[in-house]
């Protein structure tokens, strides 16, 4: 019988593309999908058609999923369900704890008192490393600095509680920054990818950005949903650092943007405070021998190749 996965998230950009690695695969899909004011399921409208074999549910972590878990019955959970933006997370701090620490918690619980079979993953952030300087593994210190880091790091540790009082197969993905076409769009490299886009059409002249000093490990979501899935996969649960091992910071993603369209950086980038957070995390370069010695997995995707894909969706579609 095909595999039942539940994928809280599932309209993010991660949970895109883990929906179409797991119905390559044979799996039968379900996603659970917050009710909004307006359509917002664009990045899975070519996934999830009518006649599709995978499904959508609405649900909401503030709520609870218990009579999902029951009706769905699934072999493997991902929640990759968040408020993800860590600037807003300042903005709002007891929703963030409240979705992105207690929410993991209550898919935990609802899996214990159903008494369900089933795999569980947590989507944990480098976030949580917070002022640790790299390079960061799974043995480095927790800091984190924002509530978004102190939320995540909540239910990391409650999926490593509930895996070792309850012997559930629960593990984490701690995964570092991860950039696609499908990206959200007031996060860094998408932002970048879109301003410089409108530049070189002549719509925008000027694009602010805060500190771009900061330096961040960034990979591909497929590459990392091809992690989580191996990370499911494994014998026994665990928790594995994704990344890449290599670092830029704002500004070099900005030069290597603005190269490909031929623009120059300093005719077009301004700074602007109001993008700074209350605290930044300086630095983020993760060490990735655990996932590549156990579980053979490794990055395949550039950084520049990254970019390439974003500026070549943003070009074709953007204005
Ligand atoms: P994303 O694009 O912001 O997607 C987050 C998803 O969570 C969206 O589908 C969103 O629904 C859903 N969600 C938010 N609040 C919810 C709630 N109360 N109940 C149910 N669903 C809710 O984020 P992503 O980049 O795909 O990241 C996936 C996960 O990995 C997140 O947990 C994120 O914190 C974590 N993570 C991401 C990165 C990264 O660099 N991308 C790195 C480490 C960890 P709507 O579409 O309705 O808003
Ligand atoms: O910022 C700096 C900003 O918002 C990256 C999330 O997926 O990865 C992501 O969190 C850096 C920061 O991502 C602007 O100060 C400068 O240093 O793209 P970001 P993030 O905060 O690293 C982690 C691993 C997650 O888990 C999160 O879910 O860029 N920066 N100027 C700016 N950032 C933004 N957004 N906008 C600017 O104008």
């Amino acid at each position: 019988m095909a595999m039942r996965a539940l994928i809280l998230g599932v309209n993010g950009q991660d949970g895109s593309y883990l929906s179409e690695l797991l119905l390559s695969k044979g799996y039968n899909v379900y996603g659970v999908i917050r009710r909004a004011s307006n359509v917002n399921t664009q990045r899975i409208d070519h996934i999830f058609e009518p006649e599709y074999k995978g499904k959508l549910i609405y649900g909401d972590l503030a709520d609870g999923i218990d009579n999902i878990l029951y009706d769905v019955q699934p072999d493997e959970v991902y929640n990759l369900a968040a408020m993800s933006h860590v600037k807003i997370s300042f903005e709002v701090p007891v929703y963030t704890g409240d979705i992105n620490a207690l929410g993991g918690t209550r898919i935990l619980e609802g899996i214990r008192k159903l008494r369900l079979k089933c795999k569980f993953y947590q989507a944990s952030s480098s976030e949580m490393f917070g002022v640790t300087p790299p390079p960061q593994n799974e043995k480095s210190i927790f800091a984190p600095v924002s509530p978004y880091g102190c939320a995540k790091l909540y239910a990391y540790h409650m999926t490593r509680a509930y895996r070792s009082g309850y012997g559930m197969f629960a593990s984490n993905g701690i995964l570092f920054n991860h950039e696609s076409p499908r990206r959200g769009v007031n996060f860094v490299t998408q932002k970048i990818i879109k301003g410089a886009v409108r530049i070189s059409k002549g719509l925008q002249d000027l694009l602010p950005l805060g500190n771009v000093l900061a330096k961040r490990d960034w990979g591909h979501s497929k590459d990392y949903m091809r992690a989580i899935y191996m990370i499911m996969q494994h014998d026994k649960p665990d928790d594995f650092v994704v990344c890449t091992g290599q670092q830029y910071t704002i500004l070099e993603f900005v030069e290597k943007v603005f190269a490909k369209l031929g623009l120059e950086v300093k005719n077009h980038v301004v700074y602007d405070d109001s993008y700074l957070r209350p605290n930044e995390v300086p630095s983020l370069l993760g060490d990735n021998t655990k996932i590549r010695e156990t579980l053979g997995w490794k990055p395949e995707i550039t950084l520049d190749e990254i970019i390439d894909e974003m500026l070549k969706e943003e070009l074709s579609v953007g204005n």
